[in-house]
């Protein structure tokens, strides 16, 4: 509750007097005096009242709007035949039975707020520093129709729309992977376009920092729905953007105050509530509430009494106020005071329901932009109030009309009508495209104003700069034995890391990122080496500053760390992982993260990096449910290898010795930086450390495919595969084995995921042209024997079952299902029973299945390795 005013008439005079200050010397010197006055109260130790949030209005008063320059009413027309196409696209789609989609409601609410963006201020691509946009993924259809009237895409283009299949159709949403010339970020998931887009901003300018790019004023435009904006990813990165005033940054959020089943705030004001979130982290907001036909009314309002019933009107009524029209409106908003009645006396119920939503205005919407592309020292969000469904007739501000698909045909006219499309009555059933002639007025002037922003966008750039390897030497290092030394493959891949951020060829590309956990990786060095990137630099002597290893931040720090944030960590990753498309510019990150905190936690992150077509290297360190020992359940990663196949373009490799790192890293450098090739790399790392044996000669290619041979014999009657740390176990079960006169050979598989793929793809080549006997790697690998083969590996079994219908022998795999928990590495191996012990019990069993072993003999021996069979199993709930 407000305090009670107890003395009115000196409330009065303090009112009087501040309004005289706007009146004669502007509203900069009044809010500068009244912070001064504020200051005082807060000297007294009184909490000063401070609102995040200003009254229901547009934030640029009329006196201040830019005027803008075009011609209205010719950018309507351009702006109606692109609506009228995108609603015909997505019509002519669900005309038959093939249940296509698409959505109508979306873009019919935010076509001006776009047009705007396109007429004025979207930077085309033509010098190469375009801005960048992230399209609302609903409003597709609307960002073909521009293209389809530029000429970019034509009527059977758009006839395929969501039709991939058998024709290289429009994607449903932006998908560079499905348009890799057309689309540049993929967003369609609630909350990726705005968490993606603000570490976009966040890397502009630390390449600009570092000198790889120039400091323009090229910008990063978010556009999203307010609805989008309860995800926590949508929000949860507003922060950085505020502290690190990215003033390259716009939000464009469309507030058409309804999401799929309904309101989004029916009972509150979502403007408000977004207008106070972002403010308070260091935004400019700018309120686009108001069309201007709303101006003269407004005028009206001396005593505040309209602005009243402005700020209490629920977003519920207002969107009521758009579904039942002018009389309604009359009678529930204006009619709540006399006085504001009064002021509409002479609108009809007609005028009263065109009094335009700010966000429909092109002119308040200009208005807008010009000042957010003008704002400096901290980004801007655009609230701009808007009406779903938008010239939908009875669809419009309907509580079903985010799923609309199909209009009636009075409600098409309803729309050819609103919007003077020139279609007759006789041609309307037939929903066809509307192109004026190439030198109509329309296309010329469409044209005209892109080829002054410098081109049509979007465009996807998919060929970029070729880089050259670095120095082999970086890699051929780790190929020897590590000697007397222990040390794991978390610390080969950040030596590797270091010395490529001096290679002359790539060094300058090479971008460590971590979410604060340099130091649980050893990568601390790094800190001083290359510097921590803060676009402040550092404004204090840091507390280790004697230290060898100084945390050191400075603005042209290469190193990101990007705190606890893997969301954020891994969309500075995707910024960089797709630089070489965005700026031209490939760049090497590797982000390093505990590998539990990777997929699991971002994989709708990693998905969409996989379909913008990302480059680069996710190292999930400190993996392996029993190799990372002490850290339990939730930290234990035993299936981000399961995860990481889920996505088509990363290859995944689980490595156990520091010349398999190198071997793995060079050739990802080199298919992905030489060749061009659209994948990116997971690699596991581990923090336990062993000595690491010399590579064998000409093991490459089998690191590379997914396994080679380590230890070979005679006359193997076991074949045992091993993965990452556990491959040390396999080696130590063929020592016992060799007790029983079990000889082995040992595989050290670096990915049952490549291997997988391979089997997939033979098998289904053999299976399409039956004459072929082409061999899977893994039956090339174990050709002519007849022995069993057993695999283990520090995750679930899933990842090594993936081979099983290559393997044309007894296979038995062993992995770690089931929760983690922590103990020592040895008793976890135990309990997961990826020890030396049940590898060999496996192989004795599978000799026995095979009668290679006794009854007499395997009862002996399980007595001798003291199996007990009432041992718990360890993934039992
Ligand atoms: C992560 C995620 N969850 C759910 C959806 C399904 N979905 C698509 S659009 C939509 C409503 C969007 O509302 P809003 O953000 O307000 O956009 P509008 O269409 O109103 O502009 C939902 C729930 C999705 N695309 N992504
Ligand atoms: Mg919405």
């Amino acid at each position: 509750m407000p305090p009670k005013d107890i003395d009115p008439v000196e409330t009065l005079e303090w009112i009087d007097a501040i309004n005289s200050v706007i009146d004669e010397e502007g509203l900069e010197r009044a809010s500068y005096l009244l912070t001064r006055v504020a200051e005082r109260l807060n000297q007294e130790g009184a909490v000063p009242s401070y609102n995040l949030t200003t009254p229901f209005k547009n934030s640029i008063s009329v006196k201040d709007e830019a005027k803008m320059p075009g011609d209205l009413l010719m950018e309507r027309r351009i702006r109606s035949l692109i609506r009228w196409n995108a609603l015909v696209m997505v019509l002519r789609a669900n005309k038959n039975d093939d249940e296509l989609g698409g959505h109508i409601s979306t873009f019919s609410s935010a076509a001006t707020l776009y047009d705007v963006g396109f007429n004025y201020f979207f930077r085309g691509s033509d010098n190469h520093l375009e801005d960048m946009i992230y399209f609302q993924g609903h409003c597709s259809p609307g960002i073909y129709a521009r293209s389809y009237l530029e000429g970019y895409l034509n009527e059977d283009d758009l006839d395929n729309f969501r039709r991939e299949v058998t024709k290289p159709g429009l994607s449903s949403y932006p998908h560079p992977w499905l348009m890799p010339d057309y689309w540049q970020f993929p967003v369609v998931s609630m909350g990726l376009g705005p968490i993606l887009g603000i570490y976009q901003a966040h890397v502009m300018r630390y390449l600009s920092a570092r000198g790889l790019v120039p400091r323009n004023d090229r910008k990063v435009w978010v556009f999203c729905g307010d609805g989008e904006m309860d995800e926590p990813e949508s929000k949860g990165a507003i922060g950085l953007a505020g502290r690190e005033q990215l003033e390259n940054l716009i939000f464009v959020v469309n507030c058409n105050l309804q999401r799929l089943d309904g309101p989004v705030r029916g009972n509150g004001k979502i403007i408000q509530e977004l207008e106070g979130a972002f403010r308070g982290e260091g935004w400019n907001v700018i309120k686009v509430v108001w069309g201007r036909f709303w101006d003269p009314i407004i005028e009206k309002d001396t005593e505040g009494k309209l602005q009243e019933i402005m700020d209490a009107v629920v977003d519920g009524e207002l969107q009521n106020f758009k579904a039942k029209g002018g009389a309604y409106t009359r009678k529930n908003f204006f009619a709540r005071d006399p006085s504001v009645l009064e002021m509409v006396k002479d609108l009809s119920d007609e005028d009263i329901y065109r009094l335009n939503r700010g966000g429909h205005d092109p002119y308040k919407v200009y208005a807008a932009y010009h000042k957010a592309v003008n704002s400096k020292g901290a980004p801007t969000v655009i609230l701009a109030l808007t009406t779903k469904g938008y010239g939908t007739g009875s669809r419009e501000a309907d509580n079903t009309t985010h799923q609309v698909k199909k209009l009636s045909l009075e409600n098409i006219k309803s729309f050819r009508d609103k919007f003077d499309i020139p279609i007759s009555d006789s041609e309307i059933e037939k929903l066809p495209y509307v192109r004026p002639s190439e030198d109509s007025p329309e296309i010329q002037y469409l044209k005209k104003t892109r080829k002054a922003l410098g081109g049509f966008i979007p465009r996807r750039r998919m060929s970029s700069e070729i880089l050259k390897m670095p120095n082999k030497k970086i890699f051929e290092k780790l190929y020897q034995s590590s000697g007397d030394r222990k040390i794991s493959t978390t610390m080969a891949v950040v030596r590797i890391i270091t010395d490529l951020l001096k290679d002359n060829n790539i060094g300058e590309r090479v971008v460590p990122i971590v979410p604060d956990e340099a130091r649980t990786f050893g990568m601390e060095a790094l800190f001083r080496q290359v510097g921590i990137y803060s676009s402040q630099g550092q404004k204090y002597e840091p507390e280790d500053a004697d230290k060898v290893m100084w945390y050191k931040e400075s603005k042209d720090g290469v190193m990101l760390e990007e705190g606890i944030t893997e969301a954020g960590a891994f969309s500075a990753w995707t910024a960089l992982a797709t630089a070489y498309s965005n700026y031209d510019l490939p760049m090497i990150p590797f982000y390093l993260f505990y590998s539990m905190f990777g997929f699991q936690r971002v994989h709708d992150l990693s998905w969409a990096a996989g379909d913008a077509q990302a480059r680069g290297f996710l190292i999930g360190a400190t993996s392996g449910r029993t190799t990372l020992n002490g850290e339990g359940l939730q930290h234990q990663d035993g299936h981000s290898h399961i995860l990481s196949s889920t996505i088509p373009n990363c290859l995944s490799y689980d490595p156990a010795y520091s010349y398999e790192v190198a071997v793995i890293l060079q050739d990802g450098i080199k298919k992905m930086y030489i060749d061009q090739k659209n994948y990116f790399y997971y690699i596991t790392t581990m923090n336990e450390t062993y000595h690491h044996p010399e590579m064998p000669k000409g093991s490459e290619e089998g690191i590379i495919k997914g396994m080679y041979k380590i230890q070979s014999s005679d006359k193997p009657k076991i074949r045992l595969l091993g993965s990452g740390a556990i491959l040390n176990e396999a080696l130590k079960a063929s020592d016992i084995l060799n007790k029983y006169d079990i000889e082995s050979e040992i595989w050290s598989v670096t990915s049952f995921n490549l291997l997988r793929k391979n089997g997939m793809e033979i098998e289904r080549i053999n299976q399409l042209d039956p004459l072929n006997t082409k061999l899977t790697y893994v039956e090339e690998c174990f050709a002519d024997d007849d022995i069993p083969v057993i695999a283990a590996s520090d995750y679930m079994r899933a990842y090594a079952e993936q081979i099983r219908p290559y393997i044309h022998n007894d296979y038995i795999t062993l992995g770690t299902d089931g929760y983690g928990r922590s103990d020592s590495r040895k008793n976890l191996r135990e309990f997961f029973e990826v020890n030396d012990l049940s590898i060999s019990r496996a192989a004795i069993y599978s000799l026995f299945k095979k009668n290679l072993i006794s009854e007499e003999k395997i009862k002996k021996i399980y007595k001798d390795l003291n199996i007990d069979p009432s041992k718990p199993n360890p993934w039992e709930v």
